[in-house]
């Protein structure tokens, strides 16, 4: 028997060129020959030009993903603007012209991937949706065409958060490949091969496995600064914590943690609770429980995992006055 064929199905490399060059070379060392690419090249990170030019070049298909959708339109946004003028029009022209879906069969099983959903790119479909939003992800529209049979896998991407489901009481199989360079499950390059007989209809073995990889963050935050990037702070941020799964990293005594003062609520006089702040920059902290933090007993405006703008002021801290940084507002990430 010949081997099994694998494809690295990455997604999400979103200007990333040190996290995807980790993706591209892993996957050599594994000797993988398909590369299919699950849209969103361009934005958020530094060097979207250059994404764009190396996933054409190793990816035997690439899709649309919503990024690379509005990003060769007309745009007053600042970033937009600035990406745009990297990339030129012949990259945006095609990035525009990129295909909604994949089908292939695989080991006898119909695989179809596409970049957030059925129906478009810019519906987005999370990891928690209830089983029957996600068995819709398998039904043919006017988006995915209605050429194909409807798929048994599907594959996503979008969500920058992966992982698999079984949809069992109808034999399909869900997963999201993750993201390359703006992971927002944990700040590891991620990416999805899938292992079977390509273009086969026989039944066979078919795999699948998630790999994640360390990469140099530093170096992709240092390059947005080279270039003068703007929004550096929120893609730093989103690089170094993959801030949704914050709440899990526990505190360690070292120096980038602070204390930090979050505002009490319910409770009548202004008041608020010192606790550690893990520094993300100079401004924007990750709030971290005390010792016997009890959300029953106190209400704290932003709780322990929520990223949070500080502003330096002076408070009185038992007789003397003192200055601290005081949690202001949530501090947001977009997708
Ligand atoms: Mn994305």
């Amino acid at each position: 028997m010949t081997p099994l064929n694998k494809i690295a199905v990455i997604s999400d490399i979103h200007g990333n060129i040190p996290a995807l060059e980790a993706t591209l070379a892993d996957i050599r060392e594994r000797d993988i020959k398909h590369i299919y690419c699950l849209g969103d090249l361009v934005g958020k990170g530094p060097q979207s030009a250059l994404a764009v030019d190396m996933i054409r070049e190793q990816c035997e298909v690439v899709i649309r993903g919503n990024w690379d959708d509005f990003m060769p339109l007309e745009s007053d946004n600042v970033m937009t603007q600035w990406n745009q003028e990297q990339l030129g029009q012949e990259r945006l022209a095609y990035l525009g012209a990129l295909p909604n879906v994949v089908d292939f069969q695989m080991s006898g099983k119909r695989v179809r991937l596409f970049h957030a959903s059925q129906t478009s790119v810019h519906k987005r479909i999370h990891m928690d949706d209830s089983y029957e939003t996600h068995l819709e992800m398998f039904a043919n529209t006017e988006f995915t065409g209605y050429v194909q049979p409807e798929p048994d896998v599907v594959g996503y991407g979008d969500i920058h958060a992966v992982y698999v489901r079984a949809l069992y009481l109808d034999h399909k199989t869900l997963f999201n490949a993750g993201s390359v360079g703006n992971p927002l499950d944990e700040p590891l390059a991620t990416y999805v091969i899938l292992e079977g007989r390509l273009h086969s209809d026989v039944p066979a073995p078919f795999g699948l496995q998630i790999v994640r990889l360390p990469y140099d963050i530093e170096r992709v935050i240092e390059i947005a600064r080279e270039m003068d990037m703007p929004e550096i702070e929120p893609f730093a941020i989103e690089v170094r914590t993959a801030v949704y799964r914050g709440r899990q990293v526990k505190p360690t005594p070292v120096s980038q943690y602070e204390q930090i003062y979050i505002p009490l609520l319910e409770e009548g006089t202004p008041c608020s609770r010192p606790t550690v702040g893990e520094r993300i920059t100079d401004e924007i902290f990750r709030v971290f429980p005390t010792e016997n933090y009890d959300p029953e007993d106190e209400i704290w405006e932003f709780p322990p995992g929520t990223i949070v703008k500080c502003v330096i002021e002076e408070r009185h801290v038992g007789s003397k006055r003192k200055k601290v940084l005081v949690a202001k507002e949530e501090y947001k990430v977009e997708t």
